[in-house]
This record gives structure tokens, sequence and C-alpha cells, in this order.
């Protein structure tokens, strides 16, 4: 006999889900009981639910397989923004919420959230995939085989079940409509490599005198790194990555051109639009405002043919005319031009790339004050070679990309197309606890750490060492850039004063202060030295914290 429960529990082990991240409300305990009986889940008690679904977005980002997030009434709202955020950048994950009981549908029950309630699966079902509402046994499994489908399919992101707290232990009927009798939904997808698709690009490359690959975060879900690195050695071809991309790719690398779009250098926009490339291959990339820098009219005349390889041909034709679409994942189309012959005579190499610019002197900042690119510099120098990044939401995207290179593949995580606050500082944890080999270090503001900071004691209970290092300016600097001369910014973005090391020691993690140059550098050894999760705490001049962000340029 198989209940509700059971079936929920198997089908999530086949696809993956070991983790699953929230906080329980009395109508969840029969799914918690449930899970608790099953080995190899670990659950994760998040202190919000919106942290939770970003734990499990940097889960599935750090380790190719998706996470669960559970979460009921006013839970499941506070997730939303997670999931938001996981449709924007296609990471897979499972949400369930837990209804009240079928018969209380519809009469005013606390917490009623289900269609005849809030209605919140309509929510849902405009932010997933799919959102499934169980209301009966009678299909409760073709429900539940329909999401978990979604769940595998490209492009991948969340899905979501709403399943009634009385159904979890209800006994599913021995034959359901619709339902494969048993094992997985899915047993293996296969992916044709397509030999002749990419004979056709190589030839391409062949008659183009100025090449370039542009990576986006296709290629980041579809985990391929060494693959591109390969190829582009092979065949002489640089490459850039979108900002939503980058981390892919190393960027110390002789034939990187760094970021195109927001928050790159301007090498590959050199490259692209003077040089210029005659030959753009874009592989899981959205022509998307951060990478066109808000669709700056220098788009208009590019000169490059466009080959874009995409899963989901809407892709295609979007803000640039595309010459030739390739309906494929990332992988399949690298693995496919790997298996290939290798163009002939390789492409350009070194030569002819224009140079990264030279590292400026640290800029004169008064008495002893902290400027916020040498954290990074000094940061970047005392990195171990198994760090991993995470950027949450704030300036502190801008001196993370302008001061610490991408200098291992897979190495950098960064949340710039929803950006949520806070993303960064749960989402550094899931990392982590998908890599627990790896020195995890997120960069995040003060404000984004007043939002989700309580998260730290989220890694103190479940052992996880990151490293927080919070860029401190008591402001809430990077949205401030409009209203500056037109208002006194200080009634929408000035934070009073916050110990945030006091903060995290009283979470229970280590803290560490720093409010002068001449304390930084000890403070980033202590801080990476730490054994446990550790908040370094780093006092910025709000005067010095306000980058020129290069939208619209
Ligand atoms: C949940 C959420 N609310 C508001 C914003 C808009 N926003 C983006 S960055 C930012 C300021 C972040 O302040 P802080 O974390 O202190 O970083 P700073 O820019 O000061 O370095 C705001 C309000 C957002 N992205 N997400
Ligand atoms: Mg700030």
């Amino acid at each position: 006999m198989t209940t509700v429960g059971d079936h929920l529990v198997a089908r999530m082990r086949e696809a993956g889900i070991s983790v699953l991240c929230g906080l329980p409300t009395s109508r969840l305990d029969s799914l918690l009981v449930r899970v608790s009986r099953e080995p190899g889940f670990q659950i994760v008690l998040a202190r919000h639910e919106g942290a939770a679904g970003y734990l499990a977005d940097g889960f599935a980002r750090a380790s190719g397989q998706p996470a669960a997030v559970f979460a009921a009434g006013p839970g499941a709202t506070n997730v939303l923004s997670a999931v938001a955020n996981a449709s924007v950048n296609h990471v897979p994950m499972l949400v369930v919420t837990a209804e009240v009981s079928v018969p209380e549908f519809g009469l005013h029950s606390q917490q009623d959230t289900s269609d005849d309630g809030l209605g919140l699966g309509t929510t849902f079902r405009r932010l997933c995939r799919i959102s499934v509402s169980i209301e009966s046994v009678a299909n409760a499994q073709s429900k539940i085989d329909r999401a978990f489908r979604a769940l595998g399919n490209t492009p991948s992101g969340p899905v979501h079940i709403a399943l009634p707290r009385d159904l979890v232990d209800e006994v599913l009927p021995a034959y359901q409509l619709g339902t494969a009798a048993t094992g997985p939904v899915v047993a293996e997808i296969v992916v044709p490599r397509c030999l002749e698709v990419a004979d056709e690009v190589i030839g391409r490359l062949e008659r183009a005198t100025a090449p370039m690959l542009l990576l986006g975060n296709g290629c980041r879900m579809d985990g391929i790194h060494e693959e591109i690195i390969a190829f582009c050695e092979k065949a002489g071809l640089p490459y850039a990555t979108t900002p939503n991309g980058r981390g892919v790719v190393p960027e110390t690398h002789p034939l990187s051109l760094g970021v195109l779009g927001l928050f790159g250098d301007g090498r590959a926009e050199q490259y692209l639009f003077d040089t210029p490339c005659d030959l753009l291959i874009a592989v899981g990339v959205s022509f998307d405002g951060l990478v066109t820098r808000s669709f700056s009219p220098r788009w208009n005349g590019l000169k490059a043919e466009v080959v874009q390889i995409d899963p989901d041909t809407s892709a295609f034709g979007r803000l640039v005319a595309t010459s030739l679409g390739i309906t494929a994942s990332s992988r399949a189309f690298v693995e496919s031009l790997n298996s290939a012959r290798p163009p002939q005579p390789p492409r350009l190499g070194r030569a002819g790339l224009p140079a990264p610019p030279a590292r400026p002197a640290v800029p004169e900042t008064e008495d002893d004050t902290i400027h916020p690119l040498e954290v990074m510099w000094i940061l970047d120098a005392l990195l171990p070679s198994n760090a991993t990044l995470c950027t949450d939401s704030g300036t502190c995207i801008f001196w993370a990309f302008q001061g610490l290179p991408v200098r291992r593949p897979g190495s950098f995580f960064a949340t710039i197309d929803f950006a949520p606050m806070g993303c960064g500082i749960a989402g550094a944890i899931g990392v982590a606890l998908a890599r627990p080999d790896e020195r995890v270090v997120c960069i995040a503001g003060d404000g984004a750490f007043l939002m989700h900071g309580t998260e730290v004691s989220t890694a103190v209970a479940q052992g996880i060492p990151v490293t927080w290092i919070v860029l401190n300016d008591g402001q809430l600097s990077a949205t401030t850039g409009p209203i500056r001369g037109r208002m006194d910014p200080s009634s929408v973005a000035k934070i009073p004063a916050s110990d945030l090391a006091a903060m995290a020691g009283a979470l229970g993690a280590e803290g560490v202060r720093v409010e002068t140059r001449s304390e930084l550098r000890a403070g980033l050894e202590k801080a990476l030295g730490a054994g446990g999760p550790c908040v370094l705490d780093i006092a910025i001049d709000p005067q010095i914290n306000k980058p020129e962000i290069g939208v619209g340029k």
C-alpha cells in the first residue's frame, strides 16, 4: 500500500532531491513525519521561508541537483520572492506547500491558501513551470507525477505542489490514469549530439575573421565549464560571459574578454562592436537588459552574424536577429563541438584581443577609511584556490565584478537578474552545503544582511562554515543613484549604525569588525581562517560606496 506521502517521497528521491529547506507549521506535520522516517534526506530548518528558497537555489546551482522547499500559509507567501528568482534564473526547485484539510477548503479555516481560500495557487502557477493542487487521492499520483516531469524538463525552473494535510497518509488506488505503474517518471533523458550541426558551426567559424563565444546562465545550469574551455583552446576562440553567466569560465584565461554588458570592463563590447566581431555564437544567452546595458542603441548596429543555441526557440530573434538558431541544451551543443573536427586553422588566439585594463591604484581615501575595491583586491590575494564566491544584491556586485576576477570555472555565483536582497546571504549556505570541500565566501551589503543575515543561525545549526563579508556603509547605496541631488536620500536609504559582528556573535557565529584601512588585511585573514561560520563586518565610508554603474552606456 502506497500513500500520497510515500509517493511524493519516492519521486523526490528519483529526482535527486536530498535536501529539504523550510519552516514547519502544524499543517506540515504529516509530510515532515513521513520524510523524517526516510533515510537519505536532510532537513534544513531556515529562519525565513524566503531564505529557505534562496538556500535551495544556491544548492541547486552549485550541485546541479534540485532541492525542495516546504512551507505553509504565510510561509508559502514568504517563499514567493525566491520562487520568482528561481523562475527567472531557470533554477530547478520543488516547492511543497501544505494546505488545510480538503473538507475545510473555502470555509475561512486559518491560513487557507487553497484555490477556494486565498488562492495562492494562481500566483504559483504564474511563477512556476507547473503548480498542481491536490484535492483527492483519485488523481494525486498523476498530479505529483506531472509536477516531477516538469521539474526534469528544459527550460528548468521551480515547480509547486499544494498538498492538503489530510491526504498525506491516504492510500493511493492501485491504478491511476496517466501514471507510470512503477519506477521513475522519466528514467533517463538522452540529448542527441548532432555532428552535422557542429560541422555547420565550425564551417562558419572557419569563414569568420573575428568570431566570439558568448556564454550565458544556460551554460551554468548545464554545468559545462571544462568542456567550453577545451573547445575554445582547440579553436583559439575568444569568449565572454553575460553578467548572469559570470563564473562559468575563468577570466584569467588569455582567451577571456571578461563580461559583456553591465558590470563588465568594456573589453567584450570593444571586440564585439569596434573590431568588429563578425560571428557571435551565443550559448544559453537571453539578450536581456543586463547583457545589452539596458538595450543600448549600440546593439542596433551589431555587425556580427548571430548563431544562437537555446533549448527554448522563443529565445531566438528576441532583440538581435538570429541567423542560425540551434534548439539544443548548452551541454549537448558544446559536447557536439568537442566531438567534431576542430576548425582549421585555429582562429584568433590571443593576438588581436583587447588587453585587460591595468589595475588602477587604490583610490585615495581620506584618513584611514576603507575603499571597497581595496577589500576586493586584498581578498583576491588571500582567497585559497578552492574558494567559491557568492554575491548579494547591492553595490557589492559591482565591486566583486571589478575587483575579484573569476579564477576557477564554476567558482562565482551572482543573482543579478531578479536580484532579491538577501539571496546571496542564504544562497551561500546552499552552495556550501552542496560543495563541502570548497571555501564559500559571500559578499553582501549591510541592508541585505539586515534582511536575511539571521540565516547565519541556520549555518551555525548545520555547522556550515560560510564567511560573509559585509560592506557596512550605513545605507542602501545601490538604489540611491537616481534620487541623488533630487531629494535628501536619508529618508529612503539611511540605516543606523549597526554592529553586524556583534549580531553574528549573538547568533552563535564568529564576528570580526574592521573599521580602518590598517586593520583590513588582518581582519580578512582572520575571517578566512575561521573554522566555522564567520561574519566580517567592514565599515565603508558611505561617500565612497557609490560606484558609477554603466547602465545604458
Ligand atoms: C527584496 C529587495 N528589496 C529591495 C531591492 C532593491 N534594492 C537593490 S539593492 C538595494 C540596496 C542594498 O543595500 P545594501 O545591502 O546595504 O548594499 P549597498 O548598495 O548599500 O552596498 C535595494 C534597496 C531588492 N533588490 N530586493
Ligand atoms: Mg549598504
